[in-house]
């Protein structure tokens, strides 16, 4: 089974981004977590049955930097939850899907991760997700 588990938004100041979405959803952020390995600091709100996550890049030439850079803020990419990561890399793989990084790895939120190139997937970048058991 593989189904939503959040939306993922790049912004340039979580100090600017945290309340405005906490007034958008009239709910407070749950949590901040950074994750070095991607340079990002991450800022999460549950409304509802739909998780968002921020992202605030942490180095001027990180992912996030880039993306902004070059399209602004605003939608970055989309996660689904996998019962099994390495089964469902292995199935999307012979399906013709492109893996950004074909080893799981560690994400924000206790999560395994893995993404599709958004040039695979009509233009949206898709992240696999596996909790961490
Ligand atoms: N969604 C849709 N398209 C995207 C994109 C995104 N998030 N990021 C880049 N693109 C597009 C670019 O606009 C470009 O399109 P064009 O060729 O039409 O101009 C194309 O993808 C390739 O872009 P690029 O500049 O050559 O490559 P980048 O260096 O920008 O890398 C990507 C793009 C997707 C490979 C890179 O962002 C990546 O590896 N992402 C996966 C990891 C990640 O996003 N981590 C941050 C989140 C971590 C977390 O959630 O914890």
């Amino acid at each position: 089974m593989i189904h939503p588990e959040h939306i993922g938004i790049a912004v340039k100041d979580l100090n600017i981004s945290i309340p405005l979405f906490e007034k958008l959803f009239k709910t407070n952020c749950y949590k901040t977590e950074t994750v070095e390995s991607e340079n990002v600091k991450t800022a999460f709100f549950k409304t509802g049955e739909t998780k968002i996550e921020l992202l605030q890049s942490t180095t001027d030439d990180g992912i996030v930097a880039k993306f902004i850079g070059k399209k602004g803020e605003g939608l970055h990419h989309i996660a689904f939850e996998v019962e099994n990561i390495y089964d469902e890399i292995k199935r999307l793989k012979e399906e013709g899907f492109i893996f950004l990084n074909e080893r799981p790895k560690k994400g924000a939120d206790n999560k395994m991760i893995c993404f599709i190139h958004p040039k695979t997937a009509n233009g949206i970048l898709i992240e696999l997700c596996e909790t961490i058991k």
